[in-house]
């Protein structure tokens, strides 16, 4: 074992329990042959996608990202207080952790922080590692190249000091409510009492506020839906034409999701040679892309009550857009 003031403040982990090119080949191949037409969002985020993504947070219909920060630079030290000398701090689906840098800035006096940003985008990884690692030179950070079921793995491991988990950006909204139910609990079961967790979730509003930001005048939304395909044509040799298919973003108001949609514009039929696959369209005939599930007080609520999670408190922007909650483990003092 290495002398701590010798050991590097950045390391980098590559962990994928699977063959993701496989995955992604397989997946493609099942969405685009089942009825209703379906392909993963998590297959948004290739290096142009992220690319697309961090565009997305900066247009003006898409306040997301603006409403966040907003809660963190008026609560972040509100938010840190409570925790203790030595923290880790664990950033699932971290991108390109801006927000996170207010939460380090208000964690970092007086406390050593470590730094676990997961995320899928190894590219994105090290480039928020390196503005970090210059920013904050005490901040020790451990990079994780991966998907959230392997990076969970990796959580247990963590676990010599009270851990922050972060999970921002409205990520949980790509999840079913029962799924996010899952996925919370699955966290839960790795918590300590002293653990807590971060939640990032975008709250139900006005159809047009909310259709508006997942379809922008500028087409930055479009373009981020549309790569997909454009991966596919990269990854599998597919051969979309990618001026035939339109952008669509509609809000289901009882289920309280945005649903993106690509809608072929004519008849036609693309082929993917990679994986030996024609696929014929009518015109009209839609790709469902991606969910975003917009919750009410009392949805959060159901859903941390579900996952044996207590939240203690939460911050909203002044225009009530979006919440933060800080989640601890659900214990018989805690629950009074
Ligand atoms: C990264 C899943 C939070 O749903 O708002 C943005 C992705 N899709 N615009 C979201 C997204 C279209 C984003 N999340």
């Amino acid at each position: 074992m290495m002398a701590s003031a010798s050991m590097p403040r950045f390391c980098l982990v590559e962990l994928t329990g699977s063959d993701l090119f496989a995955e992604f080949a397989s997946d493609v191949a099942a969405g685009l042959t089942a009825e209703p037409k379906h392909l993963s969002c998590r297959y948004f985020y290739d290096s142009e996608g992220s690319r697309l993504f961090a565009a997305i947070c900066e247009l003006p219909e898409y306040y997301l990202t603006r409403a966040e920060t907003e809660i963190l630079q008026v609560h972040a030290h509100e938010i840190a207080s409570p925790f203790p000398d030595d923290v880790t701090v664990i950033e699932l689906g971290s991108g390109s952790a801006i927000k996170t840098r207010l939460l380090l800035e208000a964690l970092l006096p007086g406390r050593q922080v470590r730094y676990v940003p997961i995320d899928i985008c190894r590219p994105v990884l090290e480039e928020s590692a390196a503005d970090l690692s210059k920013r904050f030179p005490t901040l020790e950070i451990l990079a994780v190249a991966a998907e959230y079921h392997d990076g969970l793995r990796h959580l247990r491991s963590e676990s010599d000091r009270p851990r922050m988990i972060l999970w921002l950006g409205s990520n949980i909204g790509n999840f079913t409510r029962e799924e996010a139910a899952v996925f919370l609990r699955r966290i839960r079961n790795t918590m300590t009492p002293a653990d807590r967790m971060l939640v990032g979730v975008d709250l139900r509003k006005d159809r047009a506020v909310l259709e508006a930001a997942y379809d922008d005048a500028a087409g930055v939304t479009a373009a981020f839906n549309l790569n997909l395909l454009a991966r596919i044509n990269q990854e599998l040799n597919g051969n979309f034409d990618l001026s035939t298919f339109q952008h669509q973003a509609i809000y289901n108001q009882d289920l309280g999701r945005i649903e993106m949609y690509l809608v072929s514009r004519r008849v036609q039929s693309v082929t993917i040679r990679r994986i030996g696959l024609t696929v014929a369209f009518a015109a009209g005939e839609t790709i469902h892309t991606e969910n975003s599930y917009k919750y009410s007080l009392a949805e959060i609520n159901a859903v941390a009550t579900a996952a044996g999670l207590h939240d203690q408190c939460f911050w909203q922007d002044a225009a009530g857009r979006f919440s933060l909650h800080l989640l601890a483990p659900w214990t018989e003092s805690a629950g009074i």
